[in-house]
């Protein structure tokens, strides 16, 4: 494929941008490669400014749902800016989207919208530090939860040791908050509570990992979370950044049944457009000022377009007959394909799936934490990208990312990434 105008811009946009972009796993540093840059998007195709277009598994990394350019989400972005698209005063659109996320997630009684997941997280750890009077909060290696100063903390030697910067710039103190434990190990979590009594605020988890690639929850693991928050007096926060909306209406919550005290929303509920949230009981979400006295702001919340683009998102959903047993049909479909070509090219694979959301692992098992999914052949996995980018398949550039389906991909789209992955493994 050409992509002299991919490589011209980049080219600029590295004089202009670190790395030439404005998130570094868009720099494709873990695949090697020039980036692709885009033009547009239509349903569940992208085209580059060369004009190539590309069967597209990273749909902005969970917001689009719904593919690109769904009309609705269109039409519902142009009608709200035309009537402006900022005011610094409540508008009825951001009351409507709450009440949607409200009625929908089992563990919201109400909602504060934000700009995106980082906001949502980091304004959750304080909401949870406020309620409980504790500092420290646990994390789990592997999960990411925005790039907040306290949550760049990556695990120190030994279980229950307190976190250690992962970025320079955050200073020790703050990494020093955060304890850092592997995923899916409830004795690990235990011992941490156990070595900080009464210290230990909340638990902030992704439910289902999706910044290891994709890391499903062990049987039980998230009850035992529960548990372990209601015995140490310490909150649960779900990150439902990627979860929300997408595993089902109410999010991982509900699927696994199991209620948190704070949650964290993005990427879907934007529909595109930036938002986050979060949301919990209305007793801790009133300590939020200006009902309480928990401080934060933000003057593009609840921006009235990125308001219209998640009614119509979550309305365009509803809609739809069975979105979710059909993301699924579609998730396993892909599924089943990829192993199948893996296992004929024998390559090792191991496709990990929830619903819409997988990543295939270049490993012969299916990782439970951050240290079995690093046994990755990350250097296959990046010939294996760049060989579909040229069978006109768009994969997230890393293989601890996850590819996402929406409701725009159908079979026909599946069966052309199952036939480009089962040339491009057997040329791996
Ligand atoms: P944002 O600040 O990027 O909107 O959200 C941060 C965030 C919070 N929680 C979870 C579970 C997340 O996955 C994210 C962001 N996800 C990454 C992709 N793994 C965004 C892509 C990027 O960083 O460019």
């Amino acid at each position: 494929m050409n992509r002299d105008r991919s490589r011209d811009i980049m080219q600029r946009a590295r004089t202009l941008l670190p790395g030439g972009v404005d998130s570094p796993v868009r720099a494709y540093r873990a695949v090697g490669g020039e980036p692709v840059v885009l033009a547009k998007g239509s349903g569940a195709i992208v085209t580059d400014v060369d004009g190539n277009e590309y069967i597209d598994y990273v749909c902005s990394f969970g917001p689009l749902i719904l593919g690109h350019a769904h009309p609705h989400v269109v039409h519902a972005i142009r009608e709200a800016a035309g009537h402006g698209t900022s005011f610094g005063a409540p508008t009825e659109a951001e009351v409507e989207l709450a009440a949607r996320v409200i009625a929908a997630v089992p563990s919201v009684e109400m909602v504060r919208f934000v700009n995106s997941g980082t906001e949502a997280t980091m304004t959750a750890l304080r909401l949870a530090r406020a309620v409980t009077g504790r500092d420290l909060v646990l994390k789990f290696d592997g999960g990411y939860h925005g790039h907040a100063d306290g949550l760049l903390a990556s695990a120190g030697s030994g279980v229950a040791t307190l976190g250690l910067p992962d970025s320079p710039g955050v200073p020790a103190a703050f990494a020093a908050q955060t304890l850092v434990t592997p995923y899916n190990d409830l004795a690990a979590a235990r011992v941490a509570f156990e070595a900080h009594p009464g210290q230990i605020a909340c638990i902030i988890v992704e439910p289902v990992a999706g910044n290891m690639g994709l890391v499903r929850p062990g049987e039980g693991f998230l009850q035992g979370l529960r548990a372990l928050c209601d015995e140490f007096g310490a909150l649960l926060l779900f990150d439902e950044v990627i979860t929300g909306f997408r595993s089902g209406p109410g999010g991982a919550q509900q699927l696994f049944d199991v209620r948190p005290d704070i949650t964290a929303l993005g990427k879907v509920i934007g529909g595109g457009l930036p938002v986050g949230a979060y949301g919990a009981s209305r007793a801790i979400m009133e300590r939020m000022a200006p009902a309480g006295d928990v401080y934060q702001a933000g003057t593009l919340s609840g921006n009235p377009l990125a308001m219209a683009a998640g009614i119509a998102t979550l309305d365009a959903i509803a809609a739809h007959s069975d979105p979710y047993g059909r993301l699924d049909e579609l998730g396993g479909r892909l599924e089943r394909g990829l192993t199948e070509a893996a296992k004929a090219a024998g390559v090792p694979l191991s496709v990990a799936r929830a619903g819409s959301t997988l990543t295939p692992f270049f490993q012969p098992s299916i990782p439970t934490d951050y240290a079995e999914a690093r046994r990755s052949d990350t250097a296959a996995f990046a010939r294996f990208h760049a060989a579909m980018l040229e069978h006109g398949i768009l994969l997230p550039p890393s293989q601890f990312e996850c590819w996402f389906l929406s409701l725009a991909h159908d079979e026909v789209a599946v069966d052309r990434t199952i036939e480009a992955a089962t040339e491009s493994l057997r040329a791996l």
